[in-house]
């Protein structure tokens, strides 16, 4: 179960984050107003949230989930793959601190998104992607080991982050699209598959029971409520054009 999130206001720069997906620029006042939902969502989940102030510099910085990874034993400050991300660690590093005193890092040559990174229990799978890279792989598999836990790598070619395509639902149950569906690495798991044209549902989460789902999909959400989950629908229509989704906007611990 968690018990808090971490999420960063969007600033107005978020107009120019980086983006693949050729559905224009974020509405600005639209995207506060879907994530000030995603907050309340998650405190209807009972997570106590900790909203950390918009940051003009880094037009990306709200989607916080990349900047580290946040597990029951430790959390690891990533170096993230694109150059425009990398300085936004800094205040997730002084939030995590609060937390957990004694924070781990990725380091250069190492690069690393933790929306890379899924975690089953004590195991995190590690996309390696254009964003995270071997290195940066080896060196957070050694910190997740140190700290009692361990991880392996998952070679991707088509997506941004190993969690745009795949996501942990507990009770050894998957959402997959796209390549994620024939992984061998996911191959003991029950699959929920996500059809290509609702794909960008495979990015959801599991929140005490509760899964956010992005709205507007309704055969995954059909699907995830027959597996027994009581689904939450949230329009992140803002950050889908910057090719965010719901995992991407907060660190759940
Ligand atoms: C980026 O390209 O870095 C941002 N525009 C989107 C990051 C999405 N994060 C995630 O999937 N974990």
């Amino acid at each position: 179960m968690f018990s808090k999130a971490i999420v960063k206001t969007p600033c107005p720069e978020m107009i120019s984050g980086i983006s693949s997906a050729q559905l224009g620029k974020p509405d600005y006042p639209k995207a506060l107003e879907q994530h000030q939902a995603y907050i309340t969502a998650l405190e209807h989940c009972g997570l106590e949230v900790w909203v950390l102030e918009p940051d003009s510099a880094f037009p990306d910085s709200c989607f916080v989930e990349d900047t580290a990874l946040v597990t029951p034993n430790c959390a690891i400050i990533t170096n993230p793959g694109a150059a425009s991300r990398k300085g936004e660690t800094k205040a997730i590093a002084e939030a995590l601190t609060t937390f957990y005193p004694n924070l781990l890092f990725i380091e250069a040559p190492g690069t690393l998104d933790a929306g890379d990174m899924m975690m089953v229990g004590n195991h995190f799978y590690i996309g390696l992607s254009e964003r995270t890279n071997q290195e940066g792989a080896r060196q957070m598999i050694s910190h997740l080991e140190v700290n009692g836990q361990s991880g392996s790598t998952v070679a991707m070619n088509e997506m941004l982050h190993l969690k745009t395509g795949v996501s942990y639902l507990e009770y050894n149950n998957l959402v997959v699209t796209g390549e994620m569906v024939t992984k061998p690495a996911f191959d003991a798991f029950n699959k929920i598959i996500v059809a290509k044209d609702e794909a960008y549902a495979a990015n959801c989460i599991w929140v005490n029971d509760n899964v956010l789902l992005p709205a507007g999909r309704p055969k995954a959400r059909a699907a995830i409520e027959q597996a027994g989950y009581q689904v939450i629908p949230l329009d992140t229509s803002e950050f889908e054009k910057l090719d965010g989704g719901l995992s991407c906007l907060s660190l759940r611990f």
